[in-house]
């Protein structure tokens, strides 16, 4: 409540992984943070070249992120888009606070060169246009229905994929687990973050075993081995720079790592 919207272009916490020397990344191509906007409040619409997502932890009817002249729904646990360039911005009309975790691609961003960055001329994009049906929304529903219908990887283990991929630089998998159920990443050259969508689990990242609930951040650095377990049925979402490490045919084990 001291730092508000016009004070702020956001309103976030940025989860700046405190490793020695680091002042920014959550893992190395990424950044998340825990952004909050208060009831009958906007964040101005801009628009830049880093790729953003939102995962939803608290919402009410009636909050919007505006991307590209639409205002799309911002339920609980929806998964939300706003690629290069997209224009987008917050507008809560409910009576409650709002709040998500985004995640960006500003560290690739900047490491490279190419941020540029806008504040469009209205303060948010004004427009009576809903669309709850939005390419840009992943409404959290669908995907628990996709989920159902998909087939086990290991047993209570299924895996889905949110776009194809969902930006140019960012992969979005959806993990569920049955109560009891696990599930393991090898060490590998991709830089992931996790969020739990829904229940309960135990993450270890490199033999450290953490506790993790709805809408807690899990980092997993490349290299990291990750196993999560499965305290009550749950839903993964991960984060990773997959499409990237792809393209640029990077993305291999890392063997003899922890
Ligand atoms: O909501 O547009 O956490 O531009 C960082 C940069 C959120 C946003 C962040 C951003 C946004
Ligand atoms: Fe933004």
């Amino acid at each position: 409540r001291f730092v508000n919207t016009e004070l702020a272009e956001r309103r976030n916490l940025i989860l700046n992984n405190p490793v020695p020397g680091n002042f920014y990344p959550t893992v190395t191509t990424l950044v998340s943070a825990y952004q909050m906007v208060k009831a009958g409040e906007v964040a101005r619409s801009h628009r830049h070249t880093a790729n953003a997502l939102r995962f939803v932890a608290q919402a009410e009817p009636g909050m919007f992120t505006v991307v590209d002249g639409k205002k799309i729904p911002m339920e609980p646990s929806d998964v939300l888009l706003t690629p290069n360039w997209a224009w987008h911005g917050h507008a809560n009309e409910s009576k409650a606070s709002g709040y998500w975790i985004d995640f960006l691609d500003v560290p690739l961003t900047h490491l490279l060169g190419p941020m540029f960055f806008e504040h469009h001329e209205e303060m948010v994009e004004h427009t009576d246009i809903i669309a709850p049906d939005s390419p840009a929304r992943f409404a959290f529903s669908e995907t628990v229905r996709r989920l159902a219908e998909a087939s086990n990887i290991t047993p209570g283990h299924r895996e889905i994929a949110l776009g194809d991929p969902a930006l140019t630089t960012i992969a979005l998998n959806v993990v569920r687990l049955e109560k009891g159920a696990s599930f393991s990443m090898e060490p590998s050259t991709l830089s992931c973050i996790y969020t739990v969508m829904q229940g309960r689990a135990e993450a270890t990242i490199d033999g450290v075993t953490f506790n993790a609930s709805r809408a807690d951040v899990i980092a997993a650095p490349s290299s990291t081995s990750q196993l999560w377990r499965a305290e009550e049925e749950c839903y993964l979402l991960r984060v990773s720079d997959e499409p990237l490490m792809r393209f640029l045919g990077w993305l291999r084990p890392i063997e003899g790592a922890r």
